[in-house]
C-alpha cells in the first residue's frame, strides 16, 4: 500500500470505521507490530466488523499477536457461531474434541460439528461422511455434498462416485438426515484397538495392523497435502533448520487444522501409545517423493546438546513414537532400525510403536532409525510423538 493510501487508511479506522480498523490491524500484524495490530483488531471486533470479531478469536487463540487465551476465544467462536457462522461452528466442534478453551467433550463436539455442516461448512460435511460406516446409505451423499460445497478433500473422494446434480443439496435439507448422521457415525477412537504384534523384544517394536482404515488415512493425505513444507530437523546446536538428513516434506495438524475426525484420531494413536492424548504433540503427515529420506536419527533429545535441552526443559522428553503408514503403493521406504535387526514397510493404516527411552527415563541409543526413500511411487506417513508430561502443541 501506498503511503497516502495508509494516511487515509489509518485516518478512517481512528474515525470509527470498522473496515478500516480490521485491514489496519492487519496491516499491523504483517508489519510484525503486534502490540497495535491486536488493539486494532479489539476495536474492530467492538464496532461489530464480523471479521474483527472472527480474526480477534482466532488470534486468542492460536496465540497470533498476543499470549493464547483459548477460553477467551473459545467463547467468542460460540458466540459468533450463535449469529450464524458455520465456520466457527465448525471450530467449536473442534475445540470440544480437543478439550482445548471448553471441556473435553464428544457428545458436545459431535453435536457442533452437525450445526457446522447444517449450516453448509464443507469440511464438517466431509467430516462426517468419513465418520459413517463404508456401506452407509448417507456416506456417499454427504461426500458429494461437501465436494459441490467445494471442499478439496472431498472432491478427492468424489472423484470415484456418481451423485445426481440436486441430490446432495435436496438431502442436506432434509432433518431427518442429520438425526440418522448423529446417531451412526463412530468417531476412530471408540473402534475396538485391533491386536498389536510384537517384531522386536527389546526395545519393544510393535506393529498394529489396521489401526487407521483407508479412508482416514486418504483424509489425512488429502488434507495435508496442500500445506506440505519441507521438513526440519532440531540439530541440537543450531535449534529446527532444514537439512539434507532429512529431505521429506511435512503438515503438522496445529490448533487451526486439528478437526474433530483428526483429533479422534490423535485419541486413536494415543491409544495404541499406551499414553493420554494430552503428552502427544502434533499429528504430522510426512510425504516422501522418490529420493527423499528420513536418515538415521534418534526421536530423543539428547540432554547432552544445548537446544535439545532447552526443549527439554520447555516440553519434556519424547519417549514414544507412533508411525502410520499412510499408503502403500511403493516400492522399498522401509522404516529401518540400523542396530536392530528390524525394518518395517507396513500395509495402509498399520501402525509402528516403539519407545526412545529406557524403562529409567534415558535415551535407548539402540532405537537409531531412519525412512528410506521410496520407489516407483510416492510415501505418505503419519507420525506423533509422545513426551514424558503433557506436550506443548
Ligand atoms: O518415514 C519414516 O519411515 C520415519 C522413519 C523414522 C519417520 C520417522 N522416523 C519419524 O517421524 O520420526
Ligand atoms: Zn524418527
Amino acid at each position: 500500500m501506498t503511503e497516502s493510501v495508509l494516511d487515509a487508511l489509518y485516518r478512517k479506522a481512528c474515525e470509527g470505521d470498522g473496515q478500516a480498523q480490521f485491514e489496519w490491524a492487519l496491516h499491523c500484524s504483517d508489519q510484525g507490530d503486534s502490540h497495535h495490530a491486536i488493539r486494532w483488531m479489539r476495536r474492530a471486533a467492538n464496532s461489530g466488523h464480523a471479521d474483527g470479531r472472527l480474526q480477534l478469536a482466532l488470534w486468542l487463540l492460536t496465540g497470533h499477536n498476543t499470549d493464547p487465551q483459548p477460553q477467551l476465544a473459545a467463547a467468542q467462536l460460540q458466540q459468533l457461531a450463535r449469529h450464524g457462522s458455520a465456520f466457527a461452528y465448525g471450530l467449536v466442534a473442534s475445540l470440544y474434541a480437543a478439550g482445548q478453551g471448553l471441556p473435553r467433550s464428544w457428545t458436545a463436539a459431535v453435536a457442533w460439528l452437525v450445526q457446522a455442516a447444517s449450516a453448509g461448512l464443507a469440511r464438517a460435511i466431509c467430516q462426517l461422511g468419513l465418520m459413517l460406516p463404508v456401506d452407509h446409505r448417507d456416506r456417499n451423499l454427504l461426500l458429494a455434498a461437501a465436494a459441490a460445497a467445494g471442499d478439496p478433500v472431498a472432491v478427492d473422494f468424489c472423484s470415484q462416485l456418481r451423485c445426481r446434480d440436486g441430490v446432495a443439496d435436496e438431502a442436506l435439507a432434509n432433518p431427518g438426515l442429520w438425526n440418522r448422521v448423529r446417531g451412526d457415525i463412530v468417531l476412530p477412537h471408540l473402534r475396538p484397538l485391533p491386536e498389536a504384534q510384537l517384531i522386536h523384544r527389546d526395545p519393544p517394536i510393535r506393529v498394529c495392523p489396521g489401526l487407521l482404515t483407508p479412508d482416514h488415512c486418504r483424509y489425512l493425505r488429502t488434507a495435508a497435502r496442500p500445506f506440505l513444507a519441507p521438513a526440519d530437523v532440531n540439530d541440537g546446536y543450531r535449534g529446527r533448520l532444514t537439512d539434507a538428513s532429512r529431505s521429506n516434506s511435512v503438515m503438522g495438524f496445529h490448533t487451526l487444522e486439528r478437526d474433530v475426525l483428526v483429533q479422534s484420531i490423535n485419541h486413536r494413536l494415543a491409544a495404541v501409545a499406551g499414553l493420554p492424548d494430552r503428552q502427544g504433540e502434533a499429528l504430522s503427515v510426512l510425504h516422501y517423493r522418490p529420493g527423499q529420506e528420513y536418515r538415521p536419527h534418534y526421536d530423543f533429545f539428547n540432554p547432552l546438546l544445548p537446544r535439545h535441552g532447552d526443549e527439554l526443559r520447555r516440553g519434556g522428553q519424547r519417549i514414544v513414537t507412533v508411525l502410520v503408514y499412510l499408503n502403500d503403493d511403493y516400492d522399498a521406504g522401509d522404516t529401518v532400525f540400523n542396530h536392530l535387526d528390524v525394518r518395517c514397510k507396513g500395509n495402509t493404516g498399520d501402525a509402528l510403536t516403539f519407545p526412545n527411552v529406557l524403562p529409567d527415563g534415558t535415551p535407548d541409543h539402540r532405537t537409531l532409525h531412519g525412512g528410506s526413500s521410496p520407489e516407483g511411487g510416492d510415501k505418505w506417513l503419519a507420525s506423533r510423538w509422545f513426551r514424558d508430561r503433557a506436550a506443548l502443541r
